[in-house]
């Protein structure tokens, strides 16, 4: 409605990984706005080197992370046209558009023609904006030229090269100006935030100069929500970047993914500041593009667990929340997304096939039953406290969100007949981490948890009684 458009949804956001930009917006449409989700993050959109054979997979992902210009019509994922048609669908929907902003570096070595056609060679970006006026020469980056080697060395890993990625040099303020072009762009197409890419590798007051002043975001209204990929540690850490934006709370993600692989969660109704980020500071994630690969604690190949702690970071306040959806990589980590080989018209010879969450190859995390529902209850809470209303062992937890919800985490193998005090107003609610309705009478609540699940109870939410709404209790 056009309350949503102007305000929208709430803070949930979802990371719909390498999905083209028709099928964002078809996403936002039938599934993110109806459902209360606050905004999606989309894969890198500016032109990208083009690797046919690497390490074992065509096409690999990460190409997206060695950009070629800021130009965003060609990539793999869709037109200028078909990005721009998709801020503004999803817009409608009340859903915000995050980018993935890959500033710290290019390519690496070697040379070749882009994505769109531009060419490129590790040091010479010739042509940024595709008018011809503006590039990047050797000048452009450094100071250092050489691999990071020393990551206890503050300036080498803010000036060297991340795995042999040309490094810019963020201090040149010509640099500087290319970059926020190309932010204030998205900005004015609608683009509402941005994460930025291997933000520990760029020295935190050129972030801070790189992104003062961008632009209002058009529909929404204010400056773009900015999240920085930030791995803390004692050389660097999150607290450096907290001026400039939200954080990524790795120190949350290891720890409650943790967790909840081993059962331990029945201590988690109130959260430490990861890493020093406060609630207000923290972007937290179960896993990541990166992580789900790399060092997959808990991901969807996990199943169930997986699944209950994505709806426990749903529930519980700390943080804004991004929900990981993937494709299936299978055992190869280096795997593109599912392709539709090639098609006339596009320059890299082949783009990325429209995701279908009802084939299997896209697994979509954010519409599995345990997570649809969550970004309704995380909005009908709001900012209300986590009061504890039980715990059994170790593995089990239940707390209310003021009045307004009540959540209970069993990660057990067996059901847990939970009977629990709740601030709830008597009623009769449907379970939006699972199927079926619970009844609060007397300000007691009676539940069967399932092994390896939740109830999640709310009031309100952006959900009307929609069929396609399912879980939505009254309106409020
Ligand atoms: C990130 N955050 O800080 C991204 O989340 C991560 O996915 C990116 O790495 C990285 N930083 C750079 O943006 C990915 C991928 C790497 C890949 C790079 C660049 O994880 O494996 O590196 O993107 O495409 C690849 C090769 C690597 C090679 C490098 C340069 O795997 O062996 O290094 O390209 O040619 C010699
Ligand atoms: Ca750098």
């Amino acid at each position: 409605d056009a309350t949503a458009a102007a305000t929208g949804n709430g803070e949930a956001v979802v990371h719909l990984f390498q999905w083209t930009w028709d099928a964002v917006a078809n996403e936002c449409t039938d599934f993110l706005g109806p459902r209360g989700f606050g905004a999606v993050k989309v894969s890198p959109p500016q032109e990208h080197v083009v690797i046919p054979y690497a390490e074992g997979g065509n096409h690999p992902w990460w190409q997206d992370y060695q950009p070629v210009s800021y130009r965003i019509d060609n990539t793999r994922r869709g037109t200028a046209e078909e990005f721009e048609a998709m801020v503004s669908t999803c817009a409608d929907s009340g859903v915000k558009v995050y980018v993935d902003a890959v500033i710290n570096h290019m390519t690496g070595d070697g040379s070749g023609t882009g994505s769109a056609g531009t060419e490129w060679a590790k040091y010479d970006h010739p042509d940024l904006f595709g008018d011809g006026g503006a590039g990047y020469d050797r000048a452009d980056f450094g100071p250092c030229y050489e691999e990071i080697a020393d990551w206890n060395d503050k300036w080498e890993v803010q000036n060297c090269q991340l795995v042999g990625l040309a490094d810019l040099d963020t201090a040149d303020p010509r640099v500087r100006a290319q970059i926020r072009r190309y932010l204030n762009d998205l900005v004015d197409m609608g683009v509402a935030g941005f994460r930025v890419d291997a933000a520990k590798h760029v020295p935190e007051e050129h972030i801070g100069a790189i992104l003062s002043d961008l632009h209002e975001v058009p529909v929404f209204g204010g400056r773009p929500e900015i999240y920085q990929e930030v791995i803390g540690d004692q050389t660097i850490p999150y607290t450096a970047y907290t001026p400039y934006g939200d954080v990524t709370a790795f120190d949350y993600q290891r720890d409650i993914s943790g967790r909840f692989a081993n059962g331990d969660i029945s201590g988690l109704a109130h959260l430490p500041d990861y890493g020093g980020l406060s609630d207000e500071q923290a972007t937290v994630f179960i896993d990541n593009h990166d992580s789900q690969r790399y060092h997959p604690t808990l991901t969807f190949k996990d199943g169930d667990r997986y699944y209950l702690a994505t709806a426990f970071m749903l529930a519980h306040p700390y943080g804004t929340p991004v929900v990981m959806s993937s494709y299936d990589f299978g055992d190869n980590v280096t795997e593109g997304p599912p392709s539709t080989g090639s098609e006339p018209g596009n320059p890299a010879g082949w783009i990325t096939e429209d995701a279908d969450c009802s084939d299997s190859e896209w697994v979509c995390e954010h519409r599995h039953p345990a997570v649809a529902g969550m970004a309704a209850f995380r909005n009908a809470t709001g900012d209300t406290p986590v009061v504890q209303r039980a715990t059994d062992g170790a593995s089990r937890l239940a707390f209310d969100r003021g009045d307004r919800g009540f959540a209970a985490f069993n990660a057990s193998g067996g059901t847990w007949n939970l009977t629990a005090d709740t601030a709830l107003p008597d009623g009769s609610y449907e379970n939006a981490a699972g199927s079926g309705t619970l009844t609060v009478a007397d300000g007691r609540v009676s539940a069967r948890v399932p092994a390896n699940g939740a109830v999640a109870l709310h009031v309100g939410g952006t959900c009307d009684d929609s069929a396609e709404c399912g879980g939505g209790t009254d309106p409020g």
